[in-house]
């Protein structure tokens, strides 16, 4: 009894001298790592307070209240539930040149490059430098401010394929959005216990009092921003900025560069991938999954409202997939996440009519703009969005913006709504099944206005890890590439380039190493929906068309004799893929390849591989070249 007492008036003593509050939670209620990870980081960033979150309803509605008092969102009274958040135009999406993983020897980040080029694949910091820029960066950092401990889990709670995390943030947005993203709250310590988990710890980087104003009433610190991934100590590092993929450390740097880690490691895949379910008129289902670059269309696919009648698609996941094959060899895919981080720009009644269903509740939305009746909008949204009589203000807060303005767009080109999947009205019956989805098909994809067919299809597997090896992409707006020109072709391998968590020449082996029995490795395509006529228009109407495509996928997974050889893969054999009802398409051109492209196209690859990977490219890749480079020359 009497050590008892000491003991509690001894964490008495000591919670007093604590320079914070704990203002929601006990840290004495938690088990011994999360308190000592939360007492730690507390210790360094000083914030006054610190809250731990418990998920429920009340606890994210003082979140919406705090946000709205700081002037960080607004409502959008024309829906249920909706906010919107205008950030500091200096923090609009993912910083690929300022995102690091933290390894001892440089090449188990980095694959070797030629004479020094700077790698693009994952870039390395050594734990010297990294505890250099660390210092420089968090301590103090949330001086004046709250600390809120967020516990989280990829994947189902409780879910032998699920991980968990835990991310302190000094971000009210960012416990908003991380509660629609993950599974979030109380269930998660209650089945974590005092096991392992991933250590997140993300500041915008803005203690009070401010040194400087804040632009737009959105705390980020652009120039000193740094996405660190340090998989010895399972922890994460997130200074400067409050957005996407840079602050909601569940996304791209658990699920996709941890988990690929973790992936190689025990012979599994995480992987940037839409996950969906396609039943065509017979009553036949199929599960693919498609790997596309960031805002090149995987939530698109994967809520796709079908054009051609009795098909029907079912959404499992829209931007990051963890396979791994059962025991019967089959793969088998969970989507870790629980809501859309999706593209607004673009989607419409006519694009994604289920996305403009989902979003009519309990969604936030990032740099979009907004109409005088509260609701949203942005470019290709449809004409009846903004009512008659109400006037549009854009993401800069610029009032009575014009349709039309073509210099200040109304919504960043990386404007986001960011949703529940639950209440996704196509979500497919199994998308929460902790054993996962059987995978049929690999798709990879991307922005190819020139020379890329509509959809081909590898000749076997390791042909079909060269050709996610080798994709290209315009460069889009949903990362800051630094330097990258709009419209440049970039390599995007696997669309994983921002993404990969380790040396991408182990990676291509990991790949190749799966081929084996008993897996049954899926069929491999690849899709192209952005080739475009010398106008600059788009050859395929894409959306709901796409269906087309994927229907012709679903032949070949049954072994249908609708395929024939081409130089760069197995194209559909002519009439079979359905084109009918579409009108004017230019199939001959949709389709063709050219001597010149082909020719082209392999010297750009053989120098990425040089430059890029060197001596960590599989043999095998080098092969497939040679063979891409051979059949280029007979044509
Ligand atoms: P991330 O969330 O960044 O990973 O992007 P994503 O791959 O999910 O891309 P998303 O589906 O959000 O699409 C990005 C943009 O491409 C949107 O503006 C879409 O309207 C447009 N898009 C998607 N599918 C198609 C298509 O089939 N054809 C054309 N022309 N545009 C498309
Ligand atoms: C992407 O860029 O691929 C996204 C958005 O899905 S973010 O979460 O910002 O990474
Ligand atoms: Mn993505």
């Amino acid at each position: 009894m009497a050590n008892t007492n000491s003991n509690q008036s001894s964490t008495a003593a000591s919670e007093q001298k604590r320079p914070y509050t704990v203002v929601k939670g006990s840290l004495s209620s938690l088990a011994p790592k999360v308190r000592s990870f939360i007492e730690e980081k507390a210790a360094i960033c000083q914030p006054d307070n610190v809250y731990i979150c418990d998920g429920s309803d009340e606890e994210n509605q003082q979140m919406i209240d705090t946000l709205l008092e700081n002037g960080m969102i607004q409502s959008l009274p024309k829906y249920d539930n909706c906010w919107l958040a205008l950030t500091d135009p200096a923090d609009v999406a993912r910083v690929e040149k300022q995102t690091f993983i933290v390894t001892k020897e440089k090449r188990q980040t980095t694959p070797t490059t030629l004479n020094g080029i700077a790698g693009q694949l994952a870039k390395w910091m050594s734990p010297e430098e990294f505890s250099k820029q660390f210092d420089e960066r968090f301590p103090g950092c949330m001086k004046g401010r709250t600390m809120y401990a967020i516990p989280f889990s990829m994947g189902p709670v409780g879910s032998p394929f699920s991980k968990i995390g835990m991310e302190l943030t000094d971000s009210a947005y960012v416990v908003v959005c991380t509660r629609i993203m993950t599974r979030m709250g109380a269930d998660v310590l209650k089945t974590l216990g005092d096991g392992e988990f991933v250590r997140g710890l993300h500041s915008m980087g803005r203690p009070l009092p401010l040194t400087k104003p804040l632009v737009n009433n959105w705390p980020c610190n652009s120039e000193k921003i740094m996405v660190a991934h340090i998989p010895d100590k399972n922890e994460i590092a997130s200074f400067g900025s409050g957005y996407g993929g840079n602050s909601l450390l569940g996304k791209k740097c658990f699920a996709l560069r941890f988990g690929g880690i973790l992936a190689k490691r025990e012979g599994w895949l995480a992987e940037h991938m839409l996950i969906l379910g396609i039943t065509n008129p017979q009553g036949v289902k199929k599960y693919v999954v498609a790997a596309f670059p960031s805002a090149c269309g995987k939530t698109n696919l994967a809520m796709m409202t079908p054009s051609l009648p009795g098909y029907k698609i079912e959404c499992v996941g829209d931007d990051i997939a963890w396979m791994r094959f059962d025991s019967e060899g089959q793969l088998r895919a969970i989507n870790p996440e629980a809501g859309f981080f999706g593209v607004a720009p673009g989607t419409s009644m006519k694009t994604n009519p289920i996305a403009m269903k989902l979003v009519q509740s309990n969604t936030v939305f990032t740099n979009v703009a907004k109409t005088s009746d509260g609701g949203v909008y942005w470019k290709g949204i449809d004409d009846d969005a903004v009512s008659p009589g109400a006037t549009i203000t854009s993401w800069k807060r610029q009032e009575n913006w014009q349709p039309g303005d073509k210099t200040n767009p109304a919504a960043h080109p990386n404007a986001r709504f960011c949703a529940p999947a639950a209440q996704c009205p196509i979500m497919d019956p199994a998308w929460e099944d902790s054993a996962g989805v059987p995978i049929d098909a690999i798709i990879f994809g991307g922005r190819r206005p020139k020379g890329v067919p509509l959809i081909y299809e590898s000749f076997n597997w390791q042909h079909g890890v060269f050709v996610g090896a080798a994709m290209r992409s315009e460069a889009t707006a949903a990362a800051e590439h630094g330097g990258g020109k709009k419209k440049m072709i970039m390599h995007d391998p696997f669309a994983m380039r921002p993404f990969f968590g380790y040396n991408f020449g182990d990676y291509l082996r990991h790949w190749l190493s799966l081929e084996p029995s008993p897996h049954k490795v899926p069929k491999i395509f690849h899709v192209n929906w952005f080739r475009t006529n010398d106008e600059g228009e788009f050859l395929w109407p894409g959306f709901g068309e796409n269906v087309r495509v994927l229907s012709w996928i679903m032949d070949r997974v049954a072994n249908k004799d609708v395929a024939m050889e081409s130089p760069i893969g197995l194209i559909p054999k002519p009439g079979s893929l359905n084109v009918e009802g579409l009108g004017d398409i230019d199939m001959k051109e949709l389709f063709s390849v050219s001597p010149e492209f082909l020719r082209d196209e392999c010297v750009e690859i053989d120098k990425y591989f040089k430059e890029q990977v060197n001596e960590d490219l599989p043999r095998e890749m080098w092969q497939e070249l040679a063979n891409l480079q051979a059949r280029a020359k007979k044509m």
